[in-house]
């Protein structure tokens, strides 16, 4: 069957800031992190070991334009453009935006520009993050900077890439600094973080800017375990907290009341003033990109909650492992493809059907260099995961979801995070010791289907 897609579908990939740039003046987290306890690191490999877009820029966007894409998304680093988070501006960052900016335009890549994408300003965290109300007026600030000096030229912009991750990873369970577990910081840092995103919305409406303006969250469909009531309760509570938290507000201009009553009843409700209210109805979005990794399948608990033991979002939920899953054991995520369709139909039947696009879908393998045939990696795993993922998103258009394009992650194997280069994502490979390029398989492929427009599958 022939898959085709709808004129002006955007094909793409992205990535961001910490995980390619390299090295720069100001500090972030993860760079205070890394030089204190690089045993979190896979290999004891930290941030300052990327894929050199800061050098490499130009001829990485010829990759692009090789692998024909039409769009994409990367971020601007706050502490990049602005060491100390609040003062003044970094010339020579203002340079190199501009540089890739203009570059991408000329080759017909539109840019797609995400302003936080999990790297806060150092500065900024030793005066408490997103903890700080202060921290949340400094990026309302860096923001409108953005605006100013790239908003003739970026059209797409995204306030914050998968904001519950830093939530989930600094606050919850361990793994983003500052480390701290305690649930009604991190549904304060949450709050903040929607008060952010709205304050930036604010400023980009009040600028009468060309483009329009949206937010990257990472969708987790909850399904429970089965129909049994006390199951299905569960899935619901893991939806809202780990999905509705952010999706509503962005799309609807408020919290979902159950959500509000949990937490209150609970008392873990962030401190919260009354002009908030008004701020958040502003933050809705333009558009909405969706991450799709993983499914969240859910079951009642099975045992008592331990009361000694910290308030956390598995007091209502235990995990479900469903017999037969399908896994990518690297990463240790199930792969399922119908999720994609089931966020597109939920967002088209419950949130008015809103412009959106998959920005990130993707699937991280370990030591890629075994697939070498001929000198290049050839990931027909990766083809696969692809072209299902697309059949569904492919479906849910044609009942009429209002999905605007696609976007891989990523475009060149970058870091990540804790893992560093353990798993790799990209459509090109890259030598860590030469810092050479070479397009896999699946890089072919993408690039013959975005010139296409389509692709054909069984
Ligand atoms: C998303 C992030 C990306 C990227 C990707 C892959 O959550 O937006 O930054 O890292 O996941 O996940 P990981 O790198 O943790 O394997």
């Amino acid at each position: 069957m022939k898959y085709a897609f709808p004129d002006n579908f955007w094909w793409g990939s992205a990535s961001s800031a910490l995980q390619t740039e390299g090295a720069r003046e100001g500090e972030t987290t993860w760079d205070y992190w890394f030089a204190r306890e690089p045993n979190r690191f896979h290999n004891g490999v930290g941030p300052q070991q990327t894929s050199t877009f800061y050098q490499h820029w130009k001829t990485d966007i010829q990759l692009l334009k090789q692998l024909n894409h039409n769009s994409f998304r990367t971020s601007i680093s706050w502490a990049r453009l602005i060491p100390d988070g609040i003062g003044e501006v970094n010339p020579e960052a203002v340079d190199f935006y501009n540089q890739v900016i203009d570059e991408l335009n000329e080759q017909g890549i539109t840019p797609f520009i995400t302003l936080f994408h999990f790297d806060m300003p150092m500065a900024m965290q030793e005066i408490g993050g997103w903890e700080n109300r202060d921290v949340v007026d400094a990026y309302a600030r860096y923001a409108q900077i953005c605006f100013e000096l790239f908003g003739d030229r970026v059209l797409h912009w995204f306030t914050f890439n998968e904001p519950i991750v830093p939530v989930e990873g600094g606050y919850l369970y361990d793994f983003h600094y500052p480390n701290v577990v305690d649930f009604r910081r991190a549904a304060t840092v949450a709050y903040h973080t929607v008060l952010a995103h709205a304050k930036a919305v604010q400023a980009y409406r009040a600028g009468h800017y060309a483009g329009e303006i949206g937010i990257v969250l990472n969708l987790t469909p909850s399904y429970p375990r089965s129909q049994n009531p006390a199951d299905v309760k569960a899935a619901h509570i893991a939806d809202l907290m780990f999905n509705r938290s952010f999706l509503d507000p962005v799309l609807r201009g408020e919290y979902p009341a159950d959500l509000v009553a949990l937490l209150k009843s609970y008392d873990q409700l962030p401190a919260c003033k009354p002009e908030d209210g008004f701020l958040i109805a502003e933050g809705k979005i333009d558009l909405l990109g969706v991450n799709y990794y993983q499914p969240r399948r859910v079951k009642c608990r099975d045992s008592a909650v331990n009361p000694q033991a910290p308030f956390m979002p598995e007091w209502f939920f235990d995990s479900y492992e469903m017999p037969g899953r399908k896994m990518n054991p690297y990463r240790g995520w199930e792969i399922y493809e119908p999720g994609i369709y089931d966020i597109l139909v939920n967002l088209r039947d419950n949130y008015g059907n809103p412009r959106c696009f998959i920005s990130e879908n993707g699937m991280g393998v370990e030591n890629e260099q075994r697939f070498i045939e001929n000198g290049q990696i050839n990931d027909q795993y990766r083809i696969e995961f692809i072209s299902e993922h697309l059949a569904w998103l492919h479906k849910g258009i044609s009942e009429g979801c209002n999905c605007l394009g696609y976007h891989m992650w990523t475009f060149i194997d970058n870091w990540s995070w804790c893992n560093a280069y353990k798993n790799r994502y990209g459509f090109i490979q890259l030598d860590l010791e030469t810092q050479k390029r070479t397009i896999k398989k699946s890089g072919e492929w993408f690039a013959a289907t975005a010139l296409n427009n389509s692709f054909d599958k069984e």
